[in-house]
């Protein structure tokens, strides 16, 4: 039905009357987009059986990708790109009086996941599919994912997003696959044989009913699966319940995406939610491995089963559950097929974001698995009393299970035979520092596998303009080997190149000038610098250093006259997390400068503040291929990797940033002088935090311009807020600037002046733009996915390439 235009214009309006029941006249973009995507899961259909046969007569090694995030964003338009249809799907309905990018804008954004590690998921799950890999995720089908975030009067509200509101096209509901999750009751131990048998009995049961997802490659005729599991009640209801509350306790478990826990009741769905992914997923990956192979006594040798940060870490127990208590094997046996199975991917060092469960919650909701826990903690203190006698603190700080707590990083690291930091300096900073006990135990489990991003999305679909203009200068082979980018690097300075580069970039910036007056009446220079930091609204992130800098410009341009800067338009998206009060106060921030930067005739000829609502993966394809800068500034140290980083050097983006997480190898790539690097190095904060010795109000007292705009928080500058930014100024004083904002000021206005001069030279800018095109490929997903398969899954490729 793909085979040439007229097919596909035949087919897809004889469809549209058969599917929407109205003449083709009649027929609406949303009728088209439905169409047209069933379209595509039927083309793939045969493909996608064929990929599933063709793993099981090969009976070939397969990767399971645990993650309590995908963060998606639309699947039409990339799944016609990676079908190598999209143009002549596009022109076919051109010819029929339809505009592709409508239908396309008439999907919702699947949404579930929150920032970095969710949308690193799905790029994965693309690169998989794409190399061929036999390697499919297993999430959550949140019936809402991460809020609709709004914004009055400056400060965020949040809405229940409704990505499912008009059903899901791309999702195959396969209630036969159905597993059953047992929350709750007592566990019963009796003795057979001489052996203990342990029954979980009295349990509270929640049916995971699957919704498979087509997750199909570039060019190639591999299409992997994307499993979410949705919470439903179970066939015997508890007796015990009222039939409606057991209803809806069951049903919250696949609702929101990261429910509210600052509270017992929302820890205790997290956990649920935790479980239930870990639980659907292993029994649903042990029943296909069982019925293939008879048995489990060689599973490590078929799957291996990843686990995307600490989250869906319970996967450990519960293995360990079905091998000892279902397939009745010993401890030992159990252990080793454990061990051999699971890797596992930290994504963090901050603490807050270690997650540890009281046992208090623990234990009662999951009597048999904490049961588990506990013995693998006993065992592994034992190994560990045997290593380091007497060293009781190493074992202490060790632990699994300690001081009330379920550790889940440390159960993660025990079990696994793989633990991956995310870029080089967070790998380094994790062996050294927040898990050098486990590094000193086992360092030949840790490594490193730097993120990366998938250029078919964030360059090839989000930037034609510029993929074009790569084509026509270096060819196609870009495209399926991103590292071929680097052959851009000799017209980097070609003049040709250069204007052209720059021409195309000024197309962006023209359309996105278009869509921020539509969404918020604000006119912005095109020919201005576009500067961006669209990332999760977080401290570590430092948006308040930003915001900082440009309260310092507005002042400098209110208070003298001679005073000027190159024309600069600061583009800012952000969700905070709901319970995260100080983030939200940002936001406010952010917004209040932005009212009186825009509306004061001085300077909104020269400084425009933009806070583009509601950022998401279809909004960032919007925004970065427009970015001249891109803001990375987080506190050195405190940023794993970044992925946004990425994904605005493919573009020709040029760095602003801190040499954190990521951007330290980006540097080592495009070389210092094609960045604008400033601040504290990693080094040197984790030095202050380990001896002290920072105190902000020396910056504060020291640098007027840093008195100025830290004052203004609190001195009635921004007339209508009150003290709804005291705290803020107390972050920086009073709790002395846990992030050395006011420490990195005067560092990171210097390298704003390096960015205007370096502006002002247009062929220094588009050579440095150019180099960073042409070293995005090393960052490109196919790479780590690569890595991953051979260093961690030991996974080979099988499937056919397509010429494209
Ligand atoms: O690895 C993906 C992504 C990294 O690029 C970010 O640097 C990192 O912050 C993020 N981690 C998380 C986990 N929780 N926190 N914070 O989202 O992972």
């Amino acid at each position: 039905m793909f085979a040439d235009k007229e097919t596909f214009q035949r087919a897809f309006v004889t469809r549209v009357e058969a599917l929407c029941g109205k003449p083709f006249a009649e027929s609406t973009v949303r009728d088209h987009y439905h169409v047209l995507g069933h379209m595509v899961r039927e083309h793939i259909s045969r493909h996608w059986i064929a990929t599933n046969e063709r793993c099981r007569a090969e009976r070939r090694k397969q990767v399971y990708y645990l993650s309590i995030e995908f963060l998606l964003g639309r699947l039409l338009g990339s799944n016609l790109l990676n079908l190598g249809v999209r143009p002549m799907v596009e022109e076919g309905l051109r010819e029929l009086g339809i505009r592709l990018e409508d239908v396309e804008e008439c999907e919702a954004d699947a949404g579930l996941g929150n920032g970095g590690l969710g949308r690193l998921a799905a790029c994965f799950l693309d690169s998989l599919a794409t190399l061929n890999l036999p390697g499919h995720g297993q999430g959550i089908r949140y019936k809402h994912g991460l809020f609709d975030q709004k914004i009055v009067d400056g400060y965020q509200v949040e809405l229940p997003e409704q990505w499912l509101r008009n059903g899901n096209v791309w999702e195959i509901r396969k209630e036969e696959l159905a597993v059953e999750v047992r929350f709750w009751g007592r566990v019963e131990v009796s003795e057979q044989n001489g052996r203990l048998v342990f029954r979980h009995v009295d349990s509270e049961n929640v049916m995971a009913v699957p919704y498979d997802m087509p997750v199909i490659g570039f060019g190639t005729n591999t299409v992997n699966t994307l499993r979410l599991w949705s919470a439903e009640p179970a066939k015997t209801f508890p007796l015990y319940k009222d039939v409606m509350q057991y209803k809806r306790e069951t049903e919250a478990i696949s609702e929101f995406l990261y429910p509210d826990d600052t509270h017992d009741e929302g820890k205790l769905l997290r956990l649920k939610q935790q479980y239930f992914l870990a639980a659907a997923s292993l029994g649903s990956i042990t029943r296909a491995h069982r019925r293939q192979h008879g048995s489990l006594r060689r599973l490590h040798e078929y799957v291996a089963i990843h686990i995307n940060d600490t989250h869906p870490a319970l996967a450990i127990p519960e293995l360990m559950r079905i091998l000892l208590d279902e397939e009745g094997m010993s401890w030992e046996e159990a252990w080793h097929i454990t061990t051999h199975t699971i890797a596992y991917t930290n994504h963090t060092t901050l603490a807050e974001a270690l997650e540890k469960w009281p046992i208090r919650l623990f234990q009662p909701l999951l009597p048999r698995i904490y049961m588990i826990v506990e013995e693998i903690n006993e065992r592994f203190c034992r190994e560990l009393w045997e290593r380091y006698p007497g060293d009781w603190g190493r074992i202490e700080q060790m632990a699994i299970v300690a001081h009330g707590m379920v550790k889940m990083a440390h159960l993660a690291v025990v079990a696994s035979h793989s633990v991956n930091g995310v870029a080089k300096l967070h790998t380094d900073i994790l062996k050294q520092r927040e898990m050098r006990l486990f590094y000193e135990w086992a360092p030949h489990k840790f490594n490193n596998k730097t993120n990366g991003v998938t250029h078919r999305r964030w360059l090839l679909k989000a930037n034609p303009e510029l993929s074009t203009l790569i084509t026509e200068t270096i060819g196609p082979r870009w495209i399926r080997e991103p590292e071929a980018l680097i052959e851009l690097k000799s017209y980097a300075s070609d003049p040709a190149f250069q204007q052209a580069l720059a021409a195309v970039k000024q197309q962006r910036k023209a359309r996105l000038a278009v869509r921020i007056y539509e969404k918020t009446g604000i006119l912005v220079d095109e020919s201005s610098i576009f500067d961006v930091q669209v990332k999760r609204l977080h401290a570590y992130k430092r948006q308040l250093l930003n915001v900082l800098h440009i309260m310092h410009l507005y002042n400098r341009l209110k208070e003298d006259s001679h005073f000027s800067i190159y024309p600069r338009t600061f583009i800012f998206g952000a969700k905070a997390s709901p319970g995260y009060y100080y983030a939200k106060r940002i936001i406010k921030l952010i917004h209040s400068v932005a009212d009186q930067v825009n509306n004061d005739k001085r300077t909104n000829e020269q400084l425009k503040v933009i806070f583009l609502e509601n950022y998401r993966v279809s909004l960032a394809e919007e925004i970065i291929p427009a970015a001249d800068v891109s803001e990375q500034i987080s506190t050195a140290s405190k940023e794993a990797s970044g992925t946004g980083n990425m994904k605005f050097m493919m573009n020709g983006a040029v760095t602003l940033g801190t040499l954190d997480g990521a951007n330290v190898e980006i540097a080592e790539a495009v070389g210092e002088e094609n960045m604008f690097l400033f601040g504290l190095t990693a080094d040197e904060v984790l030095r202050y935090y380990e001896h002290g010795g920072y105190r902000a109000h020396e910056y504060y007292h020291h640098d007027k311009r840093i008195k100025q705009v830290v004052d203004q928080l609190i001195n009635g500058f921004f007339p209508d807020v009150g003290d709804y930014f005291e705290p803020i100024y107390d972050s920086l004083l009073a709790q002395n600037d846990e992030y050395f904002v006011l420490r990195d000021f005067a560092a990171y206005a210097e390298a704003h002046e390096r960015v205007e001069a370096a502006y002002r030279d247009p062929a220094r800018w588009w050579r440095m733009s150019a180099v960073n095109i042409a070293h995005s490929g090393r960052f490109a997903s196919d790479r780590t996915v690569a890595e991953y398969a051979a260093d961690i899954w030991g996974l080979l490729p099988s499937g056919e390439r397509f010429s494209t």
